[in-house]
């Protein structure tokens, strides 16, 4: 066990539904911290660069273009086993398959739009935290 940071995204369906508060509070409720967070419109090539990974999977453009239908809000959360914990919290990929009390089955409908990023690795959750934040856009939270 360690302490871990992980890039999180309140997708734009959700931003949509004014569900940021709600999901933060799920993030807080868990113990982990917010060290960093920013709203922003994504630009197509942003999304694609995020999701190069997916590049060749016949979602990939749905996807960009979903990611980009509106703001999103980006934050990184701090805390033991971050990484593994914030992926808990939001439950399968697909929120039909999401168990009960997760952020994707509580407040979304279908994998097109599933409410929530989360980090699955620490080498993902380095590179997407440098993606959106740079090397020194986080605020350690100390107090
Ligand atoms: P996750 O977001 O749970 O890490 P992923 O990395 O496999 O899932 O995929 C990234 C996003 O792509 C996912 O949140 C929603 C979309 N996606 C994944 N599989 C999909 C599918 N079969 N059809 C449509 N969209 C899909
Ligand atoms: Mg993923």
């Amino acid at each position: 066990m360690a302490i871990e940071r992980t890039l999180s995204i309140v997708k734009p369906d959700a931003v949509a539904k004014n569900l940021i508060g709600q999901i933060y509070s799920r993030f807080e409720a868990a113990g982990l911290k917010i060290v960093a967070a920013k709203m922003v419109q994504l630009t197509r090539e942003q999304a694609e660069g995020f999701y190069a990974v997916h590049k060749e999977r016949p979602f990939f453009n749905d996807l960009v273009s979903f990611m980009i239908s509106g703001p999103v809000m980006i934050q990184v959360l701090e805390g033991e086993s971050a990484i593994q914990k914030n992926r808990e919290i939001m439950g399968a990929t697909d929120p039909k398959k999401a168990a009960a009390g997760t952020i994707r089955h509580d407040f979304a409908v279908s994998v097109d739009e599933n409410a929530a990023h989360g980090s699955d690795a620490p080498e993902t959750a380095a590179v997407e935290i440098e993606y959106f934040f740079g090397k020194d856009g986080i605020c350690p939270r100390t107090r």
